[in-house]
């Protein structure tokens, strides 16, 4: 092993200092020999070798030796995708809450949780932190998978399922960010996973817009009932019909899916964002719940009473 003595450049400022790469500012470094030191990036990522390609980044201003070297050891690639994560939780919530028009709780913790574990493993950049950040993202895809599933299989309503794919995907990086802290795949490894990512947003994103442009609202007939569902409501949540056929008209005002459904009746008819739908069907004299069967509008129901 050969030690090069700290050789400190005071004349270069701050910044530009930060896009040199490895930072050597501080300390003794030391440098292995040639035969296992290797200059091709090829060569380092084939072999897993975790040395940083990237600038040392400003996460590492300020810490000491021990903790630059944990952060050489998770790599520069990982961290910036770590931080790429923390970036689109801000901006799905900033994103979702203009289009809600209110600040919701359950969007506030579904984005600051994965911040703060951003947060933490900058201030503490080691495994144990890294790992924490990877069980966020597990966490934030256990605890939806419902709303995901119903999302994804639903991409002619665009806003939903873009708002879905898009924190999904973002906490599948998490996952990978915290599973490479313990086995590396390399440090090029994350850009990748980050294209495939941005990749398999963008594909769905032109997928749910085509899907979503094809959508045509149903028309209406004389005799219909007509419901309107709105703010995640039906109105009115009272219908009353005579015997026989059925035809109820529903206008979804919602940027989110809905579905109108009687169990007894066997009545099940998606409601796409913001389109209308004509469902008919028979109905004998009795009372039945209509509904809305996507998780987390359990609120969204009414009675229809059909008379002799
Ligand atoms: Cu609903």
């Amino acid at each position: 092993m050969v030690a090069i003595p700290h050789a400190p450049s005071k004349s270069v400022p701050a910044l530009s200092r930060a896009v040199r790469a490895p930072d050597l500012s501080a300390g003794t470094h030391t440098v292995q020999p040639t035969s296992t030191y290797r200059h091709s990036d090829r060569l380092l990522e084939d072999s897993g070798d975790a040395r940083p390609r990237y600038p040392v980044s400003f996460c590492a201003v300020g810490k000491t030796d021990t903790e630059k070297e944990s952060y050489m050891d998770i790599g520069a690639g990982w961290r910036r995708a770590a931080a790429i994560t923390a970036i689109a939780w801000a901006v799905w919530a900033i994103v979702l809450t203009i289009v809600i028009g209110e600040i919701e709780p359950f969007i506030l913790i579904f984005a600051v949780v994965p911040i703060l574990a951003w947060v933490a493993t900058n201030w503490k950049p080691n495994r144990i932190t890294h790992t924490i950040f990877g069980v966020v993202g597990l966490l934030v895809i256990v605890l939806n998978l419902p709303f995901i599933v119903e999302d994804f299989a639903h991409p002619e309503s665009a806003f939903g399922f873009n708002i879905s794919t898009w924190p999904t995907l973002t906490a599948l990086v998490m996952i990978l960010v915290g599973v490479q802290a313990w086995k590396s795949f390399g440090d090029r490894a994350a850009d990748r996973i980050l294209l495939v990512a941005a990749a398999l947003f963008l594909i769905g994103l032109v997928i749910s817009v085509i899907a979503t442009l094809g959508l045509e609202d149903d028309t209406i007939a004389a005799g219909d009932l007509e419901v309107v569902a709105e703010e995640v409501e039906f109105l009115p949540e009272t219908l009353t019909a005579e015997a026989g056929s059925v035809g109820v008209f529903i206008e979804n005002e919602d940027p989110a899916r809905h579905t109108f459904t009687i169990d007894e009746l066997d009545v099940d008819q998606e409601l796409p964002a913001n389109t209308a739908r004509r469902v008919t069907f028979d109905a004998p004299a009795g009372t039945y719940e209509f509904y809305c069967t996507v998780p987390g509008h359990e609120d969204m129901k009414g009675t229809l009473t059909v008379g002799g």
